[in-house]
């Protein structure tokens, strides 16, 4: 540990900025080793802030190398500013001066990711949230914002492309024959919206024509190598644009936007203004490379990107607090876009099911914050599913409660009282409110308070007076940060089903309907519906429509009810997952007992329903038959004993799987798609039935299904079924399946992306010697350290092997700690994220929570970054 702890930073404390930034010029002498970095800062005291003599106050960083620093025309001596805490400090400024500030940064040793370095033979940027500091001394905060203008100077034989924000306005030669190129940006914007970018790169040209009929140019940058693989992406751009200004009424801005594919960085990609900088994995598309998910990922973060342009860019955040105002309203609506392009409800089960089992924990966890946080030590441990999904699950219920024509109204009021502003989520819930005149005082409480919010309905009909009363009491976790949580207001979208199954339509304070949604927004309510014959089987919270965790006694038999019949199909889903839970439930507790694993599975009875039901979509017979996954289950179990439901779950697979197969064998048979590869739903839909149900059929010991399984793999002509059949090969350990994986690396070892596929699923093998595997992929030569993606797919794919994360020796553990303490010191946003299974360490069976609290302990002992730091205190506290 650090002798000096990190400071915490809290919102309570948010003052304006004494300066303000009018212009920004900034001259790069691009350089692998040494690049001089130029600023010429145009600025001025901000009148808003109260202290006339406050001094300037830079942001810079360790790597930040100052050479010479000069006020208008003055040079100041060394004696006339001071260095402290990578802050540089200027106590005697002019109320309006022109800061020039020559810096040297060594992009070739930046293996943070951070700030301006190296990847492949590019230059890139990563700016957000803090990195601007460190290519130079700056007012890095986001509420400044400042026009730039950028100089890239660079030898163009090796750089041929060289790109930042905005719109090029100059190209020429330098005295030394070098080239320059002159970009000029003329939306203010904060920095960490600025880009940079050089490199020889291939382009993909299009453009795409505004609702205003202006042409803007749509350029994709990648390594020449890649270029035949940003078609996809190109298309998905323009569906985003076309949609932001059929559904938001917003278009784009600037005459030029382009993207640019990188092969490291730390997260999916960065909506840089006017130069969305991607990681490759999330831009490139092949059908021979690429899985039907992933080319849904493309497109959701293309469009997410691409959406920022308003949310984000045009109207930015006042301070990082406010991370949630553009992540959770973005989120909002790329999930919005993909449903739009595909199957409303299929992307909202994927959506709620992710957001159920990893935001959930998180909230559980020692990380647990508002989606507003309240304080940080480093805030990019605050880019979390919690800030980003469940904002967005906050955003939709404020669509909820206002409907979709008042709150794009009040969309439109936001956009446009806070265009080229940096704001806040009050803010925002502000513009909603007067746009709308719906009352979310009691509402915005979502921002302040952590934690999943429980919500228990009981239930009481009267033959009497044909009343059905709901009773809904709702409850927020008390924690050591939130000792008095109040009520929240919470959307419950509620139907009734009749003994039958059919939709009743109720009368609830006289309006009848099929479908209300209830405003929980005290403790206890009670809502009562009238005109009932009978006992109505409730559908409650529909769509999911907050993000709470709902407590209601369903019998075995209501649920298969639902199940089979429910209108909303959400909730079809919804059900049969309780259905599987508490079968689990029974097996786990078995398991736990040593107990031998057996049970009447009534779930098998609504699987066998439901194959048979050709109304449904296939994506949707899909996701209901699929198991709540490991990790779900462990989310909702305490203590956590990972082999006990590792168990329960592979036992509930093989009897589904031999109760049901013949169906399987024939559901195997119908969703075959022919023809040549797209990523439509449809064939999406097909493809994802089709490879369920062979991954079930292959664990009835069927020959047949074990020959298909190979010979899917060797006969597919897309990736989505080659690594279908791969993955079900291992998980269902195919006598085959070593030989299919290495076949698999030979294959396509020339493909990065494809082999982070392959390092991934060989990571989560399940064996008694998992670790020792691990260790020697980690020397296999295609993995690299010092790249994100390989270290995410080793590491993050360990950490789901139960059998080698978890194994009882602690071996797991020890690993996975060895790797942080060595990547905290490379990369410290990657340490940080990897901690995240050891955090969860309370939740674990005592054996193992001892151990993983001890490799917690050895961390902490370290010489550690902020970020690590925080993670690891936070969880031993
Ligand atoms: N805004 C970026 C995330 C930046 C993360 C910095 N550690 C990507 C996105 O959410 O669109
Ligand atoms: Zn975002």
């Amino acid at each position: 540990m650090k002798d000096s702890q990190p400071k915490t930073i809290h919102l309570k404390d948010y003052t304006v900025p004494p300066f303000l930034i009018d212009k920004t010029e900034l001259t790069f002498d691009l350089d692998e080793a040494t690049t001089v970095v130029t600023s010429r800062l145009h600025m001025r005291r901000n009148p808003e802030c109260g202290k006339s003599n406050a001094p300037l106050v830079l942001d810079g960083g360790e790597d930040v190398k100052l050479i010479a620093l000069a006020m208008d025309d003055y040079t100041l001596p060394e004696g006339e500013y001071q260095q402290e805490d990578n802050k540089l400090i200027i106590t005697a400024t002019a109320d309006e001066f022109v800061l020039t500030c020559e810096t040297l940064i060594e992009p070739q040793n930046n293996t943070s990711l951070e700030g301006l370095y190296r990847s492949s033979s590019m230059f890139c940027t990563q700016c957000e949230a803090e990195g601007f500091r460190h290519i130079t001394y700056y007012l890095d905060r986001p509420d400044v914002m400042s026009v730039f203008t950028t100089t890239i100077i660079a030898d163009e034989s090796r750089y041929p492309v060289m790109l930042s924000n905005g719109n090029e306005v100059e190209k020429g030669k330098t005295e030394e024959g070098k080239t320059f190129v002159v970009w000029h940006d003329p939306f203010p914007k904060p920095a960490y919206l600025f880009a940079l970018v050089a490199g020889d790169l291939a382009v993909k040209n299009d453009t795409f024509i505004t609702q205003s009929q202006r042409e803007v140019t749509l350029q994709i940058f990648t390594e020449p190598h890649n270029l035949d693989k940003v078609d996809y992406a190109m298309e998905a751009l323009k569906r985003s644009m076309r949609w932001d200004e059929e559904t938001y009424g917003r278009e784009y801005d600037l005459d030029i936007f382009m993207i640019v594919a990188v092969d490291d960085f730390n997260m999916g990609a960065m909506e840089n203004k006017g130069l969305n900088i991607f990681n490759s994995s999330c831009l490139l598309a092949s059908p021979k490379t690429t899985t039907d998910d992933s080319y849904l990922r493309v497109e959701a973060i293309v469009a997410h990107e691409y959406f920022h342009n308003w949310s984000g860019n045009r109207v930015t955040c006042r301070d990082w607090f406010q991370l949630s105002l553009k992540e959770g309203f973005t989120v909002f609506r790329d999930q919005t876009f993909s449903a739009d392009m595909h199957s409303e409800t299929v992307k909202r089960v994927e959506d709620v099911s992710f957001l159920k089992t990893a935001q959930f924990a998180e909230d559980a966890g020692p990380m647990s914050h508002p989606i507003r946080p309240a304080s940080f030590i480093e805030i990019s441990n605050f880019y979390t599913l919690t800030v980003y999904e469940k904002g967005a699950e906050v955003v939709r219920m404020v669509h909820t409660l206002l409907g979709p024509e008042k709150f794009r109204a009040g969309s439109d009021l936001y956009f446009d009282r806070h265009d080229g502003q940096a704001v806040t989520c009050d803010d925002f819930i502000a513009a909603m409110q007067d746009a709308s005149g719906v009352d979310l005082t009691v509402f915005k409480r979502w921002y302040s308070q952590s934690g999943t919010p429980n919500v228990t309905v009981t239930d009481a009909f009267d033959s009497a007076t044909g009343s059905y009363r709901l009773t809904m009491k709702q409850e927020t976790p008390v924690t050591q940060n939130q000792p008095n949580p109040l009520p929240l207001h919470i959307p419950v979208r509620v139907g009734l089903l009749d003994a039958s199954g059919q939709a009743i339509s109720a009368n609830l304070h006289d309006e009848s309907s099929e479908d209300h949604v209830l405003h929980l927004n005290t403790e206890e309510q009670v809502f009562e519906f009238t005109g009932l014959n009978a006992k109505p089987i409730p559908s409650l919270l529909r769509g999911f429509s907050a993000p709470v965790k709902l407590h209601y006694d369903y019998s075995t038999a209501d649920l298969l009810l639902l199940m089979s019949s429910d209108t909303d199909g959400f909730n079809r889903w919804s059900a049969a997952q309780q259905l599987a839970v508490n079968e689990l439930t029974l097996l786990i507790e078995q398991a736990k007992a040593g107990k031998e694993l057996s049970i009447n599975s009534q779930l098998v009875k609504g699987f066998k329903a439901l194959v048979n039901d050709k109304t449904l979509d296939p994506a949707m017979v899909a996701l209901i038959l699929t198991l709540p996954s490991q990790a779900y289950l462990s989310e909702l179990a305490n203590p956590i004993y990972p082999a006990a439901i590792k168990k329960a779950r592979h036992h509930l697979k093989v009897l589904v799987a031999k109760a049901l197969a013949d169906e399987f064998e024939s559901l195997y048979n119908t969703h075959k798609v022919t023809g040549e590869y797209q990523a439509t739903a449809e064939d999406i839909a097909h493809r994802s039935l089709k490879n369920l149900a062979l991954s079930y059929w292959v664990e009835t010991d069927n020959e047949l299904a074990q020959k298909i399984v190979f010979d899917q793999y060797q006969s597919a002509d897309n990736m989505t079924d080659q690594f279908s059949a791969l993955t079900t090969a291992v998980h269902s350990k195919h006598e085959k399946a070593a030989d299919m994986l290495a076949s698999f690396y030979e294959q396509w070892k020339e493909e990065p992306l494809v082999v982070n596929k392959w390092l991934m699923l060989s990571a989560c093998q399940e064996s008694e010697d998992a670790v020792a595997k691990v260790k020697a992929l980690m020397e296999h030569p295609a993995f690299d350290l010092k790249n994100p993606n390989k270290v995410r797919s080793v590491l993050g794919g360990f950490g789901q092997n139960l059998s080698g994360f978890h194994h009882s020796d602690g071996s797991g553990y020890r690993f996975l700690a060895d790797q942080i303490i060595v990547l905290n010191k490379r990369n410290p946003q990657i340490a940080s994220r990897l901690c995240t299974p050891l955090t969860r360490w309370k939740k674990m069976e005592p054996a193992l929570s001892a151990k993983m609290k001890a490799e917690l302990e050895r961390i902490l002992a370290e010489d550690l970054s902020k970020d690590v730091f925080e993670v690891i205190s936070k969880s031993l506290a």
